[in-house]
């Protein structure tokens, strides 16, 4: 089912707020036919990890335990009834009153199950979720849970924020008609000024009469169709562009005669995108991407979608002068899609699989390699829950404007045995749900440009470095050298757009120095000036986004301190020195 709107046929029931809340133990049974036991309540939508003063909830491995109970108005009882979570992190159980319902894996995109014959109007139910947040070497993102000295399990991954859990994304109740439409997939195109919409419908149920207009902002109609596929024109189009996101309205009802059985609208941005060349060109025009790496990532609330700290962070993005972002490490929030489209961000879409690399340690510190795409690690199944994660992906967003490309991992083994044959079947599936979109990933030092595997599979590649950081720390002269050489050697075997999608520096806010010093606002500021100057001498790089727009949290460990600081702002978002050195590149074109 698409997004939930509402419609003069559709009405949803917000269901965030205060949920009954319990981690999972040996002593509950079967805890979905009863009250949850305790008094702990937990707040959706949020991670649960940061809100209760608990050090062992906070490093839960396993099930939690969410419940409500849910009155479904009278009324609602001429039409289905749909229970729909925007995520679970990572893998859901849910029931209505003592019967299962759906189950879900993956911990960044929405599930649903229909309910109807389930509840009844004018009474109440109740709703247990169970949300598991472990991972393994089976799930995307990959992880290990282990035993600890003192017997306790603890859940360990490869990836660098912390494995928030819980249901962070909004819950709904939603009243479908029957007869309804259930999916739409929309390709825009431009013929000289004329805008093309391209609209395919699925629905539910036997639709008799389709009917399809595009409203302008005014809700006047620009054009219309008939029947479930179909081909619409708008002559003198306003197109959907960065900074200009000019939005119509495609409006799709299905009839009965003259009755409205169903009614779906959905924003629709005229726009293309190509990879020509070099260059990544946006209605036919060259883009230069200045923006970041972020995370979903809030003081207390984690990974909560939260309004507020959203338009903020669209806000201070803005100000530095950016243009557009990647969801690094993972689906973000559809209402942070939503959002883009309105404010006319470009976004590179990731899935999350984040850690498909044994080697990023080992590599970077000298320790031994292990096979990172074998029997015991990256395996077929892995690959399977891969492959889910991007058909969900792609499913979830393919009609958002604000996405220009698919990002299918980060920082992989992409010089390892196997990791051609693990991704070539993943890019294959890719391209047959979106034949639209460039494809991408992010490439690691770890796996440098002439021994890479998979870059050619890709219209475009990211690369993630941290010259200055990682590598020639305290040192941005030699930096500068090495950073030039590995990107001429990227620009020379591949002739290919590179979007950097990674570089910086841990920086603490407020600390000061005058010369040279790693963890300084100086240091974090020079090193994004002196990759700024190389990137301007390679003729492949469409753009940079820094890493990362703001602190965040991760797990323990001794290179970082509360989390990672590479933030250009704090985790409370204020600005550090770098904030202003982009503003300057940014907004006026110094360096
Ligand atoms: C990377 C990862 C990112 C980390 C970052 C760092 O290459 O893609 O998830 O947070 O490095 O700061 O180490």
């Amino acid at each position: 089912m698409p997004k939930p709107v509402d419609s003069s046929t559709r009405t949803n029931i917000l269901l965030d707020g205060l949920w009954r809340f319990v981690p999972d133990s040996e002593d509950l049974h079967e805890p979905w036919k009863t009250t949850l036991p305790g008094s702990m309540e937990c707040p959706v939508p949020a991670s649960y990890n940061d809100i209760f003063v608990n050090p062992s909830l906070r490093n839960h491995v396993g099930k939690v335990w969410y419940q409500r109970i849910c009155h479904l108005p009278r009324g609602w009882d001429q039409d289905d009834t749909i229970l729909r979570f925007d995520a679970a992190t990572h893998a859901a159980e849910v029931y209505i009153d003592d019967e299962h319902v759906t189950s879900h894996v993956g911990g960044y995109t929405p599930f649903q199950a229909d309910i109807s014959g389930k509840v009844y109007p004018g009474r109440s139910f109740r709703i247990t979720v169970s949300v598991d947040n472990t991972l393994t070497n089976e799930t995307i993102p990959p992880g290990k849970v282990i035993t600890t000295g003192n017997g306790k399990p603890s859940q360990t991954y490869y990836h660098d924020f912390f494995n928030y859990s819980g249901l962070s994304r909004s819950v709904r109740l939603c009243s479908v008609p029957k007869t309804r439409v259930e999916d739409i997939t929309l390709i825009t195109g431009l013929e000289g000024s004329t805008g093309t919409v391209i609209y395919d419908v699925a629905t539910h149920g036997d639709a008799k009469t389709v009917q399809v207009e595009l409203l302008d902002v005014d809700h006047k109609a620009v054009a219309s169709g008939k029947g479930l596929k179909g081909e619409l024109k708008v002559s003198d189009a306003n197109l959907w562009g960065p900074g200009t996101p000019y939005l119509y309205t495609l409006r799709v009802r299905l009839l009965d005669g003259s009755t409205i059985v169903d009614e779906y609208t959905l924003s629709v941005g005229i726009r293309t995108v190509e990879v020509k060349g070099l260059q990544i060109l946006i209605n036919g025009k060259p883009f230069q991407f200045k923006g970041f790496g972020r995370h979903e990532d809030i003081p207390i609330q984690a990974k909560g979608h939260n309004d507020a700290w959203m338009v903020h962070d669209f806000e201070l993005m803005k100000w530095c002068g950016a243009n557009s972002f990647r969801t690094s490490h993972y689906p973000y929030a559809e209402d942070v899609m939503d959002y883009a489209d309105r404010q006319g961000f470009l976004v590179i879409d990731e899935t999350p699989a984040v850690g498909l690399n044994l080697n990023i340690v080992g590599g970077l510190f000298g320790a031994g390699r292990k096979p990172t795409f074998s029997k015991e690690f990256a395996n077929d199944n892995t690959q399977k829950a891969h492959e889910s994660a991007i058909r969900e992906l792609i499913q979830r967003d393919k009609n958002h404007p604000c996405v220009i490309a698919w990002s299918i991992t980060n920082e992989c083994g992409s010089d390892e045995d196997g990791a051609r044959e693990y991704f070539e079947p993943l890019v294959k599936v890719a391209r047959q749900l979106d034949p639209t979109r460039p494809l991408t990933y992010a490439n690691c030092l770890t796996s440098p440009w002439d021994k890479d595997r998979i870059g050619d599979l890709f219209d475009f590649i990211g690369i993630n470095r941290y010259y200055g950081w990682y590598q020639n720390n305290a040192d941005l002269a030699s930096a500068e050298i090495a950073l030039e050489k590995d990107l001429q050697g990227w620009q020379s075997r591949f002739k290919c757009p590179l979007l950097i999608m990674e570089y910086g520096a841990d920086t603490m806010a407020g600390l000061h120095a005058m010369e040279g010093l790693p963890w300084s606002e100086e240091y974090q500021s020079d090193l994004l000036t002196m990759s700024h100057r190389v990137f301007d001498k390679i003729e492949a790089i469409v753009g940079e986004h820094v890493w990362n727009f703001a602190d965040f949290q991760t797990g323990p460990g001794i290179i970082r301190v509360d989390g990672n600081k590479k933030g250009v702002f704090t985790r409370d978002r204020r600005p550090k020195m770098a904030a202003h050195t982009l503003r300057k590149r940014w907004t006026e074109g110094r360096q």
